[in-house]
C-alpha cells in the first residue's frame, strides 16, 4: 500500500511546455509516466497534491518588471531585510492566465489537492513548501503532516528549478523523498545530472517509474 504517500504533480503547466513561454525542453514526455503514477497512487489509496507556479503580473522574477532587466539573467534582490541573487524568467503562469493552467493530457480528474505558490509579488518560490527566503511557508507541510504521510514522490517540472527545490524541502522536513526521473525534465537539460546527484547528496531517492515501488 502507498496508503501513506502522497505524490507531487510540480508545476505541469501550459507556460512550461514546449509550446509555453518558459519552455522545458521535452516537457510533454513526463505526461504518460506522471499519469501512469497517478493511477498507480490514487489505486493504493495514495493522496495526489499538484503545485502551481501562481504569480501576479508584477511579479519580481519576471524581466519584464526590471529595467533593462533579460530573461536568464540574475539580479540581487532584497526583501524584509534579505539578500538573495534571483534569476529574471520570461513572463510565466501569471495567476488566472491559459499558462498556468495544467497542462492538457495531465490527468487532473484525481487531484486531491491543489497548492499555489510564487504568488508573493517580493520573493520567488521554487519549493512548494516556502519562498526562497523562508519568509512564509506554504500549507503544504500542513497539510501533509495533518494526513499522516510519511513518503512524498516528485514528478514535474522543472527538475533544476521548482522540483529541485521541493525535493530538498520535502528531506528538510523529514519525509521519505523519492524523485521519479522520467517523470521531470530541467529547463537547462545539461545540468540534468549534476543536478540528480546535489539531490543524492540529500538523501533523496532517484528512481525510475518502472521501479519494484510502484510494481502491486
Ligand atoms: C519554475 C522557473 C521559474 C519551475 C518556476 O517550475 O521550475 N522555474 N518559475
Ligand atoms: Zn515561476
Amino acid at each position: 500500500m502507498l496508503e501513506k504517500t502522497a505524490l507531487i504533480l510540480v508545476d505541469i503547466q501550459n507556460d512550461f511546455l514546449e509550446t509555453g513561454s518558459l519552455p522545458v525542453p521535452s516537457a510533454t514526455e513526463i505526461l504518460p509516466v506522471v499519469n501512469q503514477l497517478i493511477a498507480t497512487v490514487k489505486e493504493r489509496k495514495g493522496l495526489i497534491v499538484a503545485t502551481k507556479d501562481w504569480h501576479p503580473q508584477n511579479h519580481v522574477s519576471f524581466a519584464s518588471n526590471t529595467a533593462n532587466g533579460e530573461p536568464f539573467k540574475s539580479i540581487e534582490i532584497e526583501y524584509e531585510g534579505q539578500k538573495l541573487s534571483q534569476t529574471l524568467w520570461p513572463d510565466h503562469c501569471v495567476q488566472n492566465s491559459p499558462g498556468a493552467e495544467f497542462a492538457p493530457g495531465l490527468d487532473t480528474s484525481q487531484i486531491d489537492i491543489v497548492v499555489c505558490k510564487g504568488s508573493n509579488t517580493h520573493v520567488d518560490s521554487y519549493s512548494a513548501f516556502a519562498d526562497n527566503m523562508y519568509f512564509e511557508i506554504t500549507e503544504l507541510a500542513k497539510l501533509l503532516f495533518t494526513r499522516h504521510i510519511e513518503t512524498v514522490i516528485i514528478v514535474g517540472l522543472a527538475a533544476d528549478y521548482c522540483v529541485k527545490e521541493t525535493a530538498l524541502d520535502a528531506r528538510k522536513f523529514g519525509f521519505r523523498t523519492i524523485l521519479v526521473k522520467d517523470g521531470t525534465r530541467a529547463v537547462v537539460p545539461d545540468n540534468f545530472d549534476s543536478c540528480m546527484e546535489t539531490l543524492m547528496a540529500k538523501k533523496v531517492e532517484i528512481v525510475k517509474s518502472n521501479d519494484e515501488t510502484f510494481k502491486a
